[in-house]
């Protein structure tokens, strides 16, 4: 069994989070957010459950840190809430800044270093009002954000990460329709697509000049394989690689989007696209990589572009139906060094399975969870050793909490979250991984 050990000296381990999914919007001032008007909108999240209350860590905050403490962690990965922060998207709430300054102080009181995201998908809805993320006037409005949270608590995070998963923010949730604001139009995606990484340089750019160090992203990547050896699925896979894993990142590395994806995006893209990339290019001092999963795709003959379908696999999945590959985050880690990033340090910011955990007579056993994640811890130091510069694994989640379009029903936690009582109960996983990152001190 693997420990810290195994590791190089200095490497963080950590839990992810986000503020929508466990916080509770009900509290401290927090504004609505597209996410509440999406779950209320019926057929789009299960039992239309939304972040009102969900594991309520706006008051239960001092608990959570110290099973994260317990554990023997590092680092935890939380996100800052444009709407607590700015509850009509551009007009600070003193409240919702004092409540992250509390958090950050708590963490460094337990010698948990700060991982801050930016924008972990809650946009105001006064600014989904105006278009959200199909408007370019998103980028200086999240600056603007950036800005006042980062002049709160910028002076005790050790990492900012401007955007979560701009994939989602922009294809899952614009083209797909699968997360807020549901949109399924080609032109909303294409606008989102470019937006998302105009926001993202814009942000980084105003940080920086703050003098903020340690400015980041937090990308995701599915690793993608063709279905048959048939030119059409090679280039079908090909191209969901090319929407997936590299548009991002070839949009800030090499100031340009693949060409098999402008060839079906180019006539939806803003005007003038072209001459963002600039600022989209800003230098990171980092790189989040989350990972998860496998997909295994074919050409859809007969529909329209990117005319690309996805097939079940023959791995075994989790809760969400997703394939189990630790290979695969190897291979995006060492990919990221030979391909984009180089020495760069690179965290693991993602990774984690959902599993329908059963609390029986207090305890939950969850030793495929326990698999799940050494698997991929195993596949993290098989990078290292090969040559990339990780510097950081966190797991996804702490919590089980709200899984966005999936309500509470998929649970990825280490820890257990009764959503009646709100008590929680850490699995047999989190005993695992606290006794694999014990300190000799
Ligand atoms: O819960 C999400 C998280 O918000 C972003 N990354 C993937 C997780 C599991 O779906």
């Amino acid at each position: 069994m693997l420990s810290r050990f195994d590791f190089p000296p200095g490497f963080l381990f950590g839990a992810a989070t986000a503020a929508y999914q466990i916080e509770g919007t009900r509290f401290g001032g927090c504004g609505p957010s597209h996410w509440d008007s999406f779950a209320a909108t019926p057929g789009n999240v299960v039992r239309a459950e939304d972040g009102a209350v969900t594991c309520d860590h706006y008051h239960r905050w001092p608990q959570d840190l110290d099973l994260l403490k317990a554990a023997n962690m590092d680092a935890y990965r939380f996100s800052t809430s444009w709407t607590r922060v700015m509850p009509d998207g551009r007009t600070v709430n003193p409240e919702g800044l004092a409540f992250y300054d509390r958090l950050v102080d708590g963490m460094l009181e337990r010698g948990l270093k700060p991982f801050q995201t930016l924008y972990h998908w809650d946009l105001p809805s006064a600014l989904a009002d105006l278009g959200g993320w199909t408007n370019r006037d998103v980028a200086s409005w999240f600056a603007d954000y950036a800005e006042a949270i980062t002049r709160k608590i910028g002076d005790r995070v050790e990492t900012v990460a401007t955007i979560n998963e701009p994939w989602c923010v922009a294809w899952l949730s614009h083209f797909m329709g699968i997360h807020a604001p549901g949109h399924r139009d080609i032109r909303s995606a294409a606008r989102a697509m470019h937006h998302v990484l105009l926001a993202h340089g814009t942000a980084m750019e105003r940080l920086r000049g703050m003098g903020q160090q340690n400015l980041g992203i937090v990308l995701n990547f599915d690793h993608t394989d063709a279905a048959t050896d048939a030119p059409a699925d090679v280039a079908a896979a090909a191209l969901w690689d090319g929407i997936f894993n590299r548009w991002f990142i070839e949009g800030i590395t090499k100031g340009t989007y693949p060409e098999q994806v402008l060839a079906g995006l180019a006539p939806h893209m803003p005007a003038n696209w072209q001459d963002d990339m600039g600022t989209i290019g800003q230098p990171l001092d980092w790189l989040g990589v989350n990972y998860y999963t496998r997909h295994t795709v074919a050409h859809a003959p007969g529909t329209p572009w990117p005319a690309i379908r996805d097939l079940p696999g023959t791995l075994p999945k989790t809760q969400m139906g997703w394939e189990i590959y630790p290979d695969g985050l190897q291979s995006f880690l060492t990919r990221m060094e030979r391909d984009y990033v180089g020495n760069l340090p690179l965290y693991v910011t993602e990774n984690g399975m959902a599993n329908a955990d059963q609390l029986t007579d207090g305890a939950v056993t969850d030793q495929i969870r326990e698999d799940y994640l050494f698997a991929h811890l195993a596949a993290t130091k098989r990078a290292i050793e090969a040559g990339a510069n990780v510097k950081g694994f966190f797991y996804w989640s702490l919590l089980d909490n709200y899984e966005w379009a999936e309500g509470y029903e998929k649970r990825f936690g280490l820890v257990h979250v009764d959503f009646t009582s709100l008590e929680r109960t850490p699995k047999s996983s989190y005993h695992a991984l606290a006794r694999a990152l014990a300190r000799n001190d």
